[in-house]
């Protein structure tokens, strides 16, 4: 398949999931508005339908609380839209704070959308429409960052922690095992529920356990009781933690923000002092100088969780490590651990190929992820590792053009079974396909 074919139909999967108003993150698995897959969506669309991808993120922040959260799920308003949990079950109105004429979820995921402005005027045929643009969803986003430091980040660390591991945007990473283990659930105490993700036979066998899920609603239970209040879910909560990947996007769009700010003649100071210190502190705090990568920190039980994930390596992004670390996590990436150098291995695996329970076809335990690789992308060219960039583009080009829009793939190249996961028609997939082929054909 030529460039222009897969361009095309990386369009066409964006237009058959628009929605009106949002694009669905996937036809049937994911009927409503995802935050991170909106910023995906934005910079996909960007190049050549500026005006929707305007609207998605408005959509977006029509649906951001009144202290600030842009919530995980804006929910759509078609009824025959199956998803588990929904709004009644979420009841986010017990909130003050939770907007009234939209419904949302609880919980906030990964802050891409700094960075997402910054690349959609980047890209913008018409610089002055998409100036026009970051003047009004600059102090959103702004709001955004300031509810994560004063409500996120109790010890004024600069770290931002989360609260479910949907937060993560990374649901059933290896990260969160030990914490998650640790909650001892009692399934008779736990509210009803039925999953509706099970349906879609392909994806069913490669998502979270059960165990996963009754974890995942026990969190979402607790927050409601407590009426989504910060503190007293702070005061409560077994699942704290400060992941990489979170801050380090996190520090992506603070610095986004200092130049969006800049060009359109907005004070700066604080972004500014949310960078320096957010950096600071995730090479104090969270660097791992043996093993070049950048670990979680579990709040509630006071340590590092030292598990090889690519999350670890997302800071790039964010151009968070020196030019020495960077070379450390580059060779951590070339290590047997990431498969990057002539091992056969489709980058990049989100898990350490040496890990025992690592599971190539489990969501979050294995598998190529086109946004994981768009960010290392990115990261890896700030620091001129152009190798490393690039073959992962190309690992990321021949995934999609030769299997499909698929949610994630199987590194290992498998000569028989898929190599496509999840639900297809995927639309981050599709999204990043035509940014990475904007890439490609212009340089
Ligand atoms: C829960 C929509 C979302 C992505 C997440 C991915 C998955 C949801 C789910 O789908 O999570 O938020 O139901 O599993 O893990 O990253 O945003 O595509």
């Amino acid at each position: 398949m030529n460039q222009a074919q897969l361009q095309q139909m990386a369009q066409a999967v964006l237009d058959q999931n628009w929605h009106g108003q949002f694009t669905k993150p996937a036809p049937s698995l994911y009927p409503h508005q995802w935050n991170w897959d909106a910023g995906f969506i934005a910079i996909g669309n960007a190049h050549h339908n500026f005006g929707r991808a305007m609207a998605e993120m408005r959509h977006l922040f029509s649906a951001q609380w009144k202290n600030g959260l842009v919530p995980q799920i804006v929910f759509g308003d078609d009824p025959e839209a199956r998803y588990f949990p929904g709004p009644d079950f979420w009841q986010a109105s017990r909130s003050a704070q939770a907007p009234e004429q939209i419904q949302t979820s609880g919980i906030t995921m990964p802050p891409v959308h700094g960075f997402v402005l910054w690349r959609m005027y980047e890209v913008a045929a018409d610089k002055a429409q998409a100036k026009a643009f970051l003047k009004e969803m600059y102090p959103k986003v702004l709001a955004l960052h300031r509810y994560l430091y004063d409500y996120r980040d109790p010890e004024e660390e600069g770290l931002v922690y989360i609260r479910h591991p949907w937060e993560g945007g990374t649901d059933n990473s290896p990260i969160w095992d030990r914490t998650l283990s640790r909650m001892q659930i009692d399934r008779d105490q736990l509210p009803a529920y039925e999953r509706k993700d099970l349906q879609n036979p392909k994806a069913a066998e490669h998502r979270p356990t059960q165990e996963d899920y009754d974890r995942y609603v026990y969190l979402v239970d607790l927050f409601r009781q407590h009426d989504y209040d910060d503190q007293k879910i702070y005061e409560e909560c077994p699942f704290l933690i400060q992941d990489p990947l979170f801050n380090g996007i996190l520090s992506w769009s603070n610095e986004a923000l200092i130049q969006i700010g800049s060009l359109i003649g907005e004070d700066i100071t604080e972004p500014m002092q949310w960078h320096e210190l957010t950096v600071w502190s995730m090479n104090e705090k969270l660097w791992d100088e043996d093993r070049g990568i950048y670990n979680a920190f579990d709040l509630r039980a006071g340590e590092i969780i030292p598990v090889h994930t690519s999350s670890g390596l997302i800071p790039l992004c964010g151009e968070v490590p020196t030019q020495e670390q960077a070379e450390a996590m580059l060779r951590t990436m070339e290590s047997p651990a990431f498969g990057g150098k002539d091992s056969g291995i489709l980058l990049c695996p989100t898990y350490s190929l040496q890990a025992k329970d690592i599971n190539y076809k489990k969501y979050w335990r294995g598998p190529v992820w086109i946004n994981l690789n768009w960010l290392l992308y990115h990261g890896l060219m700030r620091y001129d590792m152009t190798e490393m960039a690039d073959r992962i583009r190309k690992h990321s080009l021949e995934l999609l053009s030769r299997h499909g829009f698929y949610e994630y793939f199987d590194p290992r190249r498998p000569a028989e079974g898929e190599i496509g996961c999840g639900t297809d028609q995927f639309s981050w997939s599709a999204a990043l396909c035509l940014d990475f082929l904007q890439g490609e054909m212009s340089g």
